[in-house]
């Protein structure tokens, strides 16, 4: 694939990342050699206003429909709006790295984010060729306390969903959001259908693909909450964007959500950061 700059896909010893300007969305990282890491839908939509499906939707500020269940557009105006590109820093030829850095506030929200609070979100992208790093920085411009929901709802890419499994989450409480109760995990997490769960940890979990010959391990800081999800055969097929496509991805996601809701005071700001490494 040819070289080209942003918005678009950077190609570098065989590799590729990219970044959509749309959403402060990443869209790929793919060390030389390797299969994608980022699942993106063959069936996702690329236009103004529509969710990507796939890559790394940035879900701000707030989660699914939002603490009371009212908010539209599911998971925040973020990931749809149109953020300001303030900085390629590109390093690949020299020492493999590559960062791009987007921003956003209540000046570049459509309808949907007007009767937002004042805020200031900053999201860093960083590829290099053993890890990418991806971190939202808000904060709080305002007079008044700024409380909000996130989310780097990351879609990873994996032979089969049936084949995969999640460790590093055992022992660990959990909303199943498909079951409508609480749980402890047992083990390693295993898909056998439907899996929408959100977990309180706040340390690293593996994707083992033993089919791929891989293992992602995901980290972060500055999350309370890893959400893990496959919509399974039935969800899956009826979502437009998805179809038969289901199997492909399974997403592990860092955020603070619910009751770990991110309270900032007048000029505090709160870092979100999550990495994805192949071992
Ligand atoms: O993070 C899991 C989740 O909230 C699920 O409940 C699921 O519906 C999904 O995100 C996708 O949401 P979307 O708005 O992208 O269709």
């Amino acid at each position: 694939m040819a070289d080209s700059i942003f918005p678009g896909i950077e190609t570098h010893k065989g590799g590729h990342y990219a970044v959509l300007d749309a959403g402060a969305h990443v869209l790929a990282w793919t060390p030389r050699g390797q299969n994608p890491v980022l699942w993106v839908s063959p069936l996702a939509v690329f236009a103004p206003g529509t969710a990507v499906r796939g890559g790394i939707p940035v879900v701000f500020p707030w989660f699914g429909a939002g603490p009371s269940g009212d908010r539209r557009p599911s998971h925040g105006f973020a990931r749809t709006a149109a953020w300001r590109r303030t900085a390629v820093t590109n390093d690949l030829a020299t020492s493999g790295r590559l960062e791009v850095r987007h921003a956003l506030d209540a000046s570049g929200l459509d309808a949907t984010g007007l009767d937002s609070e004042p805020f200031e979100a900053e999201l860093v992208s960083e590829f290099t060729a053993g890890q990418l790093a991806v971190s939202l920085v808000v904060r709080n411009p305002g007079p008044g306390a700024f409380r909000y929901e996130e989310a780097l709802h990351t879609y990873l890419a994996v032979s089969d969903v049936g084949a995969v499994s999640v460790d590093g989450l055992s022992g660990c409480t959990y909303l199943d959001k498909v079951a409508g109760a609480a749980a402890v995990q047992d083990g390693p997490v295993r898909f056998t259908g439907e899996t929408d769960r959100i977990y309180r940890h706040t340390a690293e979990v593996v994707v083992d693909d033993p089919d791929w010959g891989r293992r992602i391990a995901v980290g972060k800081q500055g999350s309370a909450n890893t959400v893990v999800w496959n919509p399974g055969r039935e969800k899956g097929t009826a979502l437009a964007d998805v179809g038969p496509n289901w199997p492909g991805f399974v997403c592990i996601e860092a955020g603070n959500v619910g009751d770990d809701a991110i309270e900032l005071a007048p000029g505090e700001e709160h870092i979100l950061t999550q990495t994805v490494r192949l071992s």
